[in-house]
């Protein structure tokens, strides 16, 4: 109703109102994307200052194009189906979490973005990259998720191992995000994939600097595949503000256990006689996820703690 009534007031005054997607916001500026891919430079209104909301890239908007010299408006942001922090994007719905042997992979990290993704219902997929380094890495991280039900593709963009399947998975309407450490080689990688010329770094000169080659997410449409690249992880950072009671509900390996433990509370960390540890012992799941399941959920008790006793 809110809503109907300020877009007639918008179309009383005379301006005519345009659909897109926001896909990079630099400075202040924002570009929108319409339907037959022309882009808009736009600010955006102060009203949604007010409101506390900030565009994000991803976002569908309705906005004026401008005329002439003159720069347009986001005048209003669609109700968003996801909605992420780290990095900032809107409507994602797959994580894909690009994992490399260098720089060296933090499952905690990944961990913590697949709990996350679940948390927001958006699907996740896994790609090991840089195969041309290491053939062993994807065989390691496919035995620990398999049980949870998560796939991963093995790709190069060095020789072009895995680019084909790849490029499958990604070409199905969902918008996906690229996100995972810097360095691990997502620019390089969507350069490979679709024929781009994104910025790419050395990791030497990353560590050096301690900063990111990509530095603006950027929203792409290409070859029917919509993706985004952003800049990577140099640090253990992330939201820490899951309840630590549903954390065990972001593991989906877990699921067949519910309920079989001693305790109908259970969390899984090492209570007695506890179904999902005999599970790991077992090695129907992974032990190592499980582990890092119980840093995650040491932390999200910790800061529980801290905000409400
Ligand atoms: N051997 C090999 N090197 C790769 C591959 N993909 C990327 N690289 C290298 O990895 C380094 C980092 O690549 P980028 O694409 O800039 O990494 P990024 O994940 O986009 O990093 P940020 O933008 O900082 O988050 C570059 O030196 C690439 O040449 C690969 O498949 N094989
Ligand atoms: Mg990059
Ligand atoms: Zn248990």
């Amino acid at each position: 109703m809110g809503e109907n009534a300020e877009m007639t007031e918008i179309q009383e005054a005379g301006l005519s109102l345009e659909r897109g997607v926001l896909v990079r916001g630099i400075g202040g500026f924002y570009t929108i994307r319409d339907d037959n891919h022309r882009e808009y430079t736009v600010r955006c209104k102060k009203k949604f200052r007010r409101e506390k909301i900030s565009p994000m890239v991803g976002d569908e908007v309705l906005f004026s194009s401008g005329q002439g010299e003159e720069h347009g408006w986001i005048e209003e942001i669609l109700p968003r189906k996801t909605e992420c922090l780290r990095p900032p994007v809107a409507n994602v719905t797959r994580l894909v979490i690009v994992i490399a042997p260098v720089p060296k992979p933090d499952m905690i990290l990944v961990d913590r973005q697949i709990s996350r993704a679940y948390n927001q219902g958006m699907d996740v997929l896994l790609v090991v990259t840089k195969y041309d380094l290491d053939p062993e890495l994807p065989g390691q991280i496919e035995n620990e998720y398999r049980t949870a039900g998560i796939p991963v593709i093995s790709v190069s963009a060095r020789d072009g191992t895995g680019l084909e399947i790849l490029k499958k998975a990604l070409a199905d309407g969902k918008l996906s995000c690229f996100t995972g450490q810097s360095g691990a080689g997502k620019s390089t990688l969507l350069n490979a994939l679709l024929g781009l010329e994104l910025e790419t770094g050395d990791i030497s000169r990353k560590i050096e600097r301690g900063k990111n080659t990509t530095r603006h997410t950027e929203l792409i449409e290409k070859n029917g595949i919509r993706v985004m690249d952003t800049a990577g992880f140099n640090l253990l950072e992330a939201e820490k503000e899951l309840d630590p009671a549903y954390l065990k509900e972001r593991y989906p390996e877990f699921e067949p256990y519910e309920g079989k433990c001693r305790f109908d509370e259970c969390l899984h960390d090492r209570e007695p006689g506890c179904a999902v540890q005999e599970a790991a012992d077992k090695g129907e799941i992974s032990m190592e996820r499980l582990k890092r399941y119980r840093i995650l959920l040491a932390e999200a008790r910790e800061i529980w703690r801290e905000r409400y006793d």
